[in-house]
């Protein structure tokens, strides 16, 4: 077991918020650039046409127009590719089908808000103005805006490379003994789920700058990133450049849930544009524009059965899932959508067959990414509203059920029968204290005394698993190195977004040097540390992975400096002792300070690796709710969260992450929908107007506890927490909405439970009954 004794627990004030708060952020639209000109993009209005012809001509001669692009001209400058990172062979061998993509639409539109052309001028306005003058000639095409349609036969054709618009399907499990198991079962439930299509929302609009350096053929695009490396790697690929002819600069973030790792085809318009007329060219997203054309999440349809003998114990389980991935694929969607739910498909309890048939499908939509948990919390929510199907359909309580079916501590490491290795947790434990946090016993007295106020009043349950992101590039480095003022300086490639990395980070060092924290800064995406390898921030992978080897190289920097003071005591390093920024020669009494030692001529630093792969944090999540009948309108009673991170190197900072993923769980469940119209194929969900995101008026206490195995992959016993918010709310919230109308005879409803949706689903009951 990892030695995490000495981890500071003080509930500390992040380091990076004064500058934050105050407005010293530098965002990438904070920057300009002498001569930067301005980008706009014109987009399609429309799902899917032919692009009969373009015409730029008037544009191009309106005043303050330097230049206008369209798919002519990327596709001559070599954009016609975009990175994907699933290799994996699907059924019968088949590899994903990837619809080539050039930075504006080639000859068709498919999705609307996908760039058609870009101008650029001296100011956004006269951009704007010279878009009107654009002429396309469109002929319009059947359109297909849902997965289970898409793969109908007789379904519109999006791509001529992936038939059926199918871009990729396989199977795991064994479906005979899942059949065998279904056959032989005392009781059967079945449920079909949608883990509706969201628009991420940071609160910082989408925006990019491209410059090039002639001289030295370079491109320096200034970008909100996740990580410099995969941001750099993926635009390479889109742009038809080298790798090593971009540098990416990128310093604060605000805001991204997955979505601001992936690259766009904007930042290929600014690249070619750049390079076309010298000058820096840039480009700031509307919000309606970000709704359009941002990748949306989620968007996965699940039909799931659950299998239980006369004892109510889950003998085998079986999905069928269609991902859609709207039209046109992202680097990491279709793998997050797909393997995690694999990685996870028997949830937190034994379930000895399953099996499971994913499809990857394209669709007249935005495409998606990756978003927050990308995968598990879709995967969970469907085990989970399963669970309490089968807990209603015994009449048992839905503790208790899960109870008869949790991995206890003792089966761990557990191996599940899709071949991944679970560590170590406890959640039988996070049940017991989630259930009496939230009184779980005392329910039915709230619900009676509800009911007597003519309320109805629901509480629901989630246990989960996730696995923490293994990683693109195959490790992770801090360089690590003390200035001639004494401070501390580490540099790594993952990118924080709001996740505070600047403080835990800096606490990990701090506590591994035994200095003030105020000593150490973290900076990440270093622009001028080119050939750093590292994984981006995502899957919650940066505290196990780069936080991890923070502790690594704050202890080697320690051992360098050891060295440097033995040689100037002229002893052996293992007779200096070291505390607390000095070190002493055991022998003579003599000391020397971290700060003298880096005056030396060689200075002081060094660099620390390691290959860190997947933990398994794991959760129990309890909300109750309550419907006002009379108007549909719910309210979010309590929520208790507990979590297992492992170790948790600043509770503050975990309960912060836990809040952010439970907030965007409570947007998902209960409004946020990216609605397209079925008919046309327009976005419905078009501005905040339209599109709910929660509002602090929504929340009551949310209370974030710990019930932590550490663990042993990392030299901090962590596990990740980013996304378990996120992962434990969906099936959390809806289990409680379901425990309210449930009374009512009402069938499952699903996301998203807006008020008209509630109240109508009220009224068929009651019609009904
Ligand atoms: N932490 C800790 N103890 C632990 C685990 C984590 O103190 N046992 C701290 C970490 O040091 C870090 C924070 O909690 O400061 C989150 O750590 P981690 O779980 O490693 O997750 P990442 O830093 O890799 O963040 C990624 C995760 C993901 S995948 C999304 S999406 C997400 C999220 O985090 N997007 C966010 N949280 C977000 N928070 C904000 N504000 N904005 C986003 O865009």
């Amino acid at each position: 077991m990892p030695d995490h004794a000495h981890v500071v627990h003080a509930p500390f004030q992040r380091k990076e918020d004064r500058r934050l708060v105050t407005g010293q952020g530098l965002y990438t639209a904070d920057r300009r650039f002498p001569g930067e000109l301005h980008a706009v993009f014109l987009r399609s209005d429309r799902a899917h046409a032919r692009i009969v012809s373009i015409d730029l001509a008037a544009a191009r001669a309106m005043p303050g127009v330097h230049a206008a692009y369209s798919a002519s001209d990327s596709l001559a400058a070599g954009m016609n590719q975009v990175m994907h990172m699933l290799t994996l062979k699907g059924s019968d061998g088949v590899t994903p089908r990837i619809p080539p993509r050039s930075a504006f639409a080639d000859g068709r539109v498919r999705f609307v808000g996908e760039p058609v052309a870009m101008v650029v001028a001296d100011t956004v306005e006269q951009g704007l103005d010279a878009l009107e003058a654009i002429v396309v000639e469109y002929e319009d095409l059947p359109h297909v805006i849902d997965a289970e349609r898409a793969l109908e036969s007789g379904a519109p054709q999006l791509h001529d490379c992936a038939p059926g618009n199918l871009s990729w399907i396989s199977e795991s499990g064994d479906a005979a003994a899942v059949d065998a198991a279904i056959a032989g079962a005392a009781h059967v439930v079945e449920l079909r789920v949608e883990s509706t299509r969201i628009v991420p929302n940071p609160l910082e609009p989408r925006s990019a700058a491209a410059v090039y350096d002639a001289a030295a053929d370079r491109y320096h695009v200034y970008s909100h990133t996740q990580g410099v490396n995969i941001m750099r790697r993926q635009i390479a690929i889109a742009a038809g450049l080298r790798e090593d002819q971009l540098t990416i600069h990128a310093q604060d973030v605000g805001g991204s849930f997955g979505n601001r790792s992936a690259q766009y085809p904007e930042h290929c318009g600014l690249i070619l544009a750049a390079r076309q007329l010298g000058r820096p060219v840039r480009w700031t997203s509307t919000r309606s524009e970000g709704l359009a054309s941002d990748y949306h999440g989620r968007s996965n349809i699940i039909r799931g059965t659950l299998a239980l003998d006369a004892q109510g114990r889950f003998t085998a389980i079986r999905l069928d899932w269609i991902a859609d991935m709207g039209a046109f694929l992202t680097a990491a969607a279709t793998s997050s959508h797909t393997r995690n739910p694999v990685v996870l498909l028997t949830g937190v309890y034994r379930i000895p067959a399953l099996h499971g048939r994913w499809r990857v499908a394209l669709t007249n939509t935005s495409p998606i990414a990756a978003y927050r948990g990308a995968g598990r919390p879709d995967v969970n929510y469907v085990i989970e509203r399963l669970v309490d199907e089968a807990a209603a359909r015994l009449g048992v309580d839905r503790a208790d059920l899960r109870r008869r079916n949790l991995l206890q501590l003792p089966d761990f490491p557990y191996k599940t029968p899709t071949g991944s290795v679970y560590e170590a947790t406890d959640v039988p434990g996070s049940l017991e204290k989630a259930v009496r946090l939230a009184d779980w016993a005392g329910f039915p007295a709230r619900r009676d005394r509800a009911r007597a106020a003519g309320l109805l009043r629901g509480i629901g349950m989630a246990t989960f698993i996730e696995n923490t992101g293994a990683g693109a590039f195959p490790r992770d480095e801090v360089q690590i190195e003390v200035d001639r003022d004494g401070v501390v300086h580490a540099y790594s490639v993952a990118h924080s977004q709001g996740q505070g990395h600047e403080t835990t980070f800096a606490q990990v060092i701090a506590e591994a040097m035994e200095l003030d924290m105020d000593r150490v800064f973290v900076h990440e995406g270093s622009p001028d540390r080119p050939d750093q390898v590292g994984n981006h921030t995502g899957g919650s992978r940066s505290l196990v992975g780069a936080g991890s080897v923070c502790k690594l190289a704050g202890i080697k920097l320690v051992e360098v400096a050891k060295s440097a003071a033995a040689e100037q005591f002229e002893t052996e390093p293992s007779q200096v002792d070291y505390a607390a920024g000095v070190f002493t020669d055991r022998a003579s009494g003599r000391s020397v300070t971290l700060t003298e030692l880096a005056q030396r001529p060689a200075g002081l630093q060094t660099m620390a690796e390691a290959t860190v792969l997947s933990t398994f944090p794991t959760g129990c999540h309890i909300a109750e709710v309550e419907i006002d009948p009379q108007t549909g309108v719910t309210e979010l009673v309590s929520y208790v969260a507990v979590d297992d991170c492992g170790h948790a190197v600043n509770h503050t900072i975990v309960e912060g992450q836990v809040h952010g993923g439970v907030v965007q769980g409570i947007g998902q469940v209960f409004g946020e929908k990216a609605i397209y119209d079925e008919a046309t194929g327009q976005l419905m969900t078009g501005s905040f107007m339209d599109y709910p995101m929660p509002r602090a008026g929504t929340l009551r206490n949310i209370t974030v506890e710990e019930n932590c195995v550490p663990s042993a992959i990392n030299s901090l016993g962590a596990k990740g927490v980013g996304e378990s918010g996120c992962t434990g709310s969906l099936s959390a919230l809806v289990n409680a909405m379901s425990d309210a109308l449930r009374p009512l005879g009402a069938p499952p409803m699903d996301m998203p439970f807006t008020p008209a949706r509630v109240w109508e689903a009220i009224r068929a009951a009651g019609a009904k009954a």
